[in-house]
């Protein structure tokens, strides 16, 4: 069976002019979190490599992994942050300040996940509804009392919830939009599913964000597209849908949340213009950004490896805080295994006991940090790092140290 497949055109307008960029080799899917009886089979190993289309400016993977192999069962879960659910909380809240909701509005979640965001539409008392293809989440979701379909959204499916469920009043999709490879038959869906005076919402991390950042662990297999807003605008236009509000978040080290209506508006807002116009500012348009960006995240990978290569010439004791699907990225092309890291301690219990791909680095509950007591504490969850560095102070006042390796190498 064929898991992967090369890219030869535009997943948005299908130019074939596609720029070749940062090569981070050959890496397992990063959610791939192995079983100790796993360890001794062969991983499967998939090109991680970028294109920009010269034509709209999408950012996207070379190789598109079979989703089914990575969605299937998922091991990731966003109420393992506060972060998260503050944003969650915040979403719902602003969308039912847009469209006020009641019993009888629906609200559909793609890439619902463990049901998190949903329960919050579910407080204004709205219907709600899950999609999700991972059965092991939508099992979770389901206990809690979040109504999920266990499917992958796209143009057939959003038939069947038609069907069965009535049309949406508000769909989001958090986080989920780039893994998608699909992105017509994508807005061909909502476009379907959404009443006439209903709203789209959507959040992913912003690629102005990720190059200014140098955010390069979240390009993974999971990430097909890496969105600035002048390739989405081609996108969303074509399906009559106009942004009515763009809102930058910290979410992921930098997120945009977008929300769309069917298009009113003859022209695009301020607000849109300007962040287009920032992006090419900022060399998202053109090919010469992005060989910018590939060397500056080839000089953070000696950075990084001479920091704990110093540590560990020292005989200081290092472990990963946070095991996300970023870090087995970031661990595997910088060539950091059990040699440099004892453990990953990490806040999800589906996590616990398994290895990360690639590295094979163990992962334990957060609780090990203070029995154990190691001298620094790479945080791989960065986009969380105030987060840990609050929640680990104890650690922190028995002289351990952490050292964040986003955007540049840092020890605090
Ligand atoms: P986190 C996810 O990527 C998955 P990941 C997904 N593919 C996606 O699109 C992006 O997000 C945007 C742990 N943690 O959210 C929990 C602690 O241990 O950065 C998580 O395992 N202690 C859908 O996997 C990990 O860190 C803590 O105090 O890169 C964070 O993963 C906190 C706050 C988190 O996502």
């Amino acid at each position: 069976m064929n898991l992967a497949k090369k890219i030869n055109v535009c997943r948005i307008c299908k130019s074939k002019k596609l720029y070749h960029f940062l090569d981070l080799g050959k890496q397992p899917i990063p959610n791939g979190f192995l079983k100790k009886e796993q360890l001794i089979l062969k991983e499967n190993f998939f090109k991680l490599a970028c294109f920009f289309c010269r034509s709209c400016g999408l950012v996207q993977l070379t190789h598109v992994v079979s989703p089914a192999l990575m969605f299937k069962n998922y091991a990731y879960i966003p109420s393992g942050a506060k972060m998260m659910l503050n944003n969650f909380s915040n979403l719902a809240y602003q969308a039912n300040h847009q469209i006020k909701l009641s019993k009888s509005s629906l609200c559909v979640d793609i890439g619902s996940n463990d049901g998190s965001l949903l329960k919050f539409f579910k407080a204004f008392e709205a219907k709600v509804l899950g999609i999700d293809p991972a059965q092991n989440l939508a099992d979770v979701a389901i206990k809690a009392g979040i109504p999920t379909e266990v499917m992958m959204f796209n143009e057939k499916t959003a038939d069947r919830i038609i069907k069965s469920h009535g049309k949406a009043d508000i769909i989001t999709a958090t986080n989920v939009v780039a893994h998608i490879d699909n992105l017509h038959s994508l807005l061909k869906g909502i476009l379907k599913l959404l009443k006439n005076g209903g709203i789209f919402i959507t959040e992913f991390p912003y690629l102005l964000d990720l190059v200014a950042k140098n955010q390069f662990d979240t390009i993974y297999h999971e990430h097909l597209s890496y969105f600035s807003l002048k390739p989405w605008l081609k996108l969303i236009s074509g399906y009559g849908f106009e942004i009515a509000a763009a809102q930058r978040l910290q979410i992921h080290g930098g997120s945009i949340r977008l929300t769309h209506r069917r298009r009113r508006l003859k022209h695009i807002s301020r607000v849109v213009k300007y962040l287009v116009d920032l992006e090419a500012r900022q060399g998202l348009h053109s090919a010469q950004g992005f060989e910018d960006f590939s060397k500056r995240i080839f000089n953070l990978k000696d950075q990084l490896r001479a920091a704990l290569k110093n540590l560990k010439d020292q005989g200081k004791r290092v472990v990963g805080l946070g095991a996300p699907a970023k870090g087995n990225v970031l661990t595997s092309f910088f060539n950091i295994g059990v040699e440099t890291l004892d453990y990953i301690v990490d806040s999800t219990p589906l996590k616990h006991g398994l290895f990360s791909p690639g590295k094979h680095i163990p992962i334990f509950p957060e609780s090990r940090l203070l029995e154990d007591r190691p001298d620094y504490g790479l945080i791989l969850a960065w986009n969380f790092s105030d987060e840990i560095i609050k929640k680990h102070e104890k650690f922190k006042k028995i002289g351990g140290k952490f050292i964040i390796p986003i955007p540049e190498v840092r020890i605090i």
